[in-house]
C-alpha cells in the first residue's frame, strides 16, 4: 500500500497580512548557512535563532542584521530561550553533540535524544502549529524523536500530527543524484528525475527503476544509446553521492551550504504552498511493506505544502529497493527501542 493519502489533506489557512516566521535551533555551521539562505530568498518576514552560547548567538545576529542594507526587509531576533520562537510557523532544528573521539554513534544518538528533550518541547509549546523540520544527525531518528517530544508538557500524550513533522532527509542526496546523472548522460540536471530515497547516508536507496530523463525511463533509453550503461557505473554513481558529504568534511571540516540550500528548498515548498515533490524523512509505516505499527521515519518522495506533507505520491520499487528500504526500517526501529522514549 504505496498510496494512501498522508493524514491532513487540508491546507492551513492563510490569513491575510500574517506574516511568517521562521525559527532555527542551533547557530552553528548548518543552522546559519540555513538562515542566511532564506533570507537571500526572501522566505520570512521574520527569523528567530536559537543556540545554547549565547556570545556566539549574539554575534551571528548582529552579523546577519548588519547585512539589511542588502536584504529584503526581516525581523532577526535571537535568544538562548524558547520565548523568541514563539508563533513560528517552520521552526528547523539543527541543533547536535558532535562526536566525541572513540565515541559510538549509538553514544552520540543518545546525548542527541538528551538535547532534544531540551530543545524539542519548548519549540513545540511555544509555536504549536509550526511545521517542525529536523536536520540534525542521524536525521531520520532523530525526526522521529522530536515526533514523540512534540507531546507538551512533557507527558502529554500525543504530539504534533506527523504530517508536520519532517526530516530533512535524502533530499539533499537525491539532488547530488540528479546532477551526477546529469553529468553521466550530458543533460540538464533539471530534466533529471531522480530519487534516493531510504536512510539519509550510507544505506541511502538509489530508485535506479523509476529514473527518467525528459520523462523517458533511464534505463531503457541507456540500452538503446551508446552511453555506458553497466551495473557498475550506476554503483560507482551511487557510492559517489554517498561519499560526498565525506569528501567535504575531510576537505573543510563539515558541510553547510548544500543542506542551507536543501533546507531552504524545502522551507520554501512548505510556506509557500507548492506542492512540489521532495524525497523527505516522514512517517514510513505502512508503506512499502513496512509493518503498520512500525513506527519509522524514512524518506519517501512526498507532495509538500503549507500543511506539511499532503501526500505521498506512489513510486514504483523493485523488489531489491523494496527489501533495502525494509531492512533500514528494521534497523532504525531496532535502534529507536534502546531510547527510552
Ligand atoms: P555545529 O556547527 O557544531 O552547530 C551545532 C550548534 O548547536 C552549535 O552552535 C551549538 O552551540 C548548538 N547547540 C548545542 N546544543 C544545543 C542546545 N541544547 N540548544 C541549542 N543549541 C545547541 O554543527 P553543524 O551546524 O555543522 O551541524 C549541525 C547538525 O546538522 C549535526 O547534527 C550534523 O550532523 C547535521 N547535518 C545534517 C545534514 C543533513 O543532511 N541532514 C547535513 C549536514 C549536517
Amino acid at each position: 500500500a504505496s498510496s494512501s493519502a498522508a493524514a491532513g489533506d487540508a491546507d492551513a489557512p492563510s490569513q491575510p497580512n500574517h506574516r511568517i516566521k521562521i525559527s532555527i535551533v542551533g547557530a552553528g555551521n548548518v543552522g546559519m548557512a540555513i538562515a542566511q539562505t532564506i533570507l537571500t530568498q526572501d522566505l520570512a518576514d521574520e527569523i528567530a535563532l536559537v543556540d545554547a552560547k549565547p556570545e556566539k548567538l549574539r554575534g551571528e545576529m548582529l552579523d546577519l542584521q548588519h547585512a539589511a542594507a542588502f536584504l529584503p526587509r526581516v525581523r532577526i531576533v535571537s535568544g538562548t530561550y524558547y520565548a523568541v520562537t514563539a508563533g513560528s510557523d517552520l521552526a528547523i532544528v539543527t541543533a547536535g553533540a558532535r562526536q566525541l573521539p572513540g565515541e559510538t554513534r549509538l553514544d552520540l544518538l543518545h546525548r542527541n535524544v538528551a538535547l532534544f528533550r531540551t530543545v524539542v518541547p519548548p519549540l513545540a509549546q511555544h509555536s504549536p502549529d509550526a511545521l517542525l523540520l529536523v536536520v540534525s544527525n542521524p536525521v531520520d531518528v532523530l525526526t522521529y524523536v522530536a515526533w514523540k517530544l512534540s507531546g507538551f508538557p512533557p507527558n502529554r500524550l500525543s504530539g504534533f500530527p506527523p504530517n508536520r513533522v519532517i526530516g530533512s532527509g535524502t533530499n539533499l542526496d537525491s539532488s547530488r543524484f540528479r546532477s551526477l546523472l546529469a553529468d553521466h548522460l550530458e543533460v540538464n540536471a533539471q530534466d533529471v528525475q531522480a530519487y534516493m530515497v531510504g536512510e539519509h547516508g550510507d544505506s541511502s536507496v538509489a530508485l535506479w527503476s523509476s529514473i527518467s530523463i525528459g520523462g523517458v525511463p533511464m534505463l531503457s533509453s541507456l540500452r538503446e544509446s551508446d552511453v555506458e550503461f553497466e551495473q557498475a557505473v550506476l554503483e560507482r554513481i551511487r557510492k559517489a553521492v554517498v561519499g560526498s558529504a565525506y569528501e567535504v568534511i575531510r576537505l573543510k571540516g563539515y558541510t553547510s551550504w548544500a543542506i542551507g540550500y536543501s533546507v531552504a528548498s524545502l522551507a520554501r515548498s512548505l510556506l509557500r504552498n507548492q506542492h512540489r515533490i521532495h524525497p523527505i524523512s516522514l512517517l514510513a509505516s505502512g508503506f512499502h511493506g513496512i509493518p503498520d505499527d512500525r513506527e519509522v521515519f524514512l524518506s519517501l518522495p512526498a507532495v509538500l505544502g503549507r500543511s506539511g506533507v499532503i501526500r505521498i505520491p506512489s513510486v514504483q520499487l523493485t523488489e531489491e529497493e523494496g527489501k533495502r528500504l525494509r531492512k533500514s526500517a528494521q534497523t532504525l526501529w531496532e535502534i529507536q527501542q534502546q531510547l527510552g522514549l
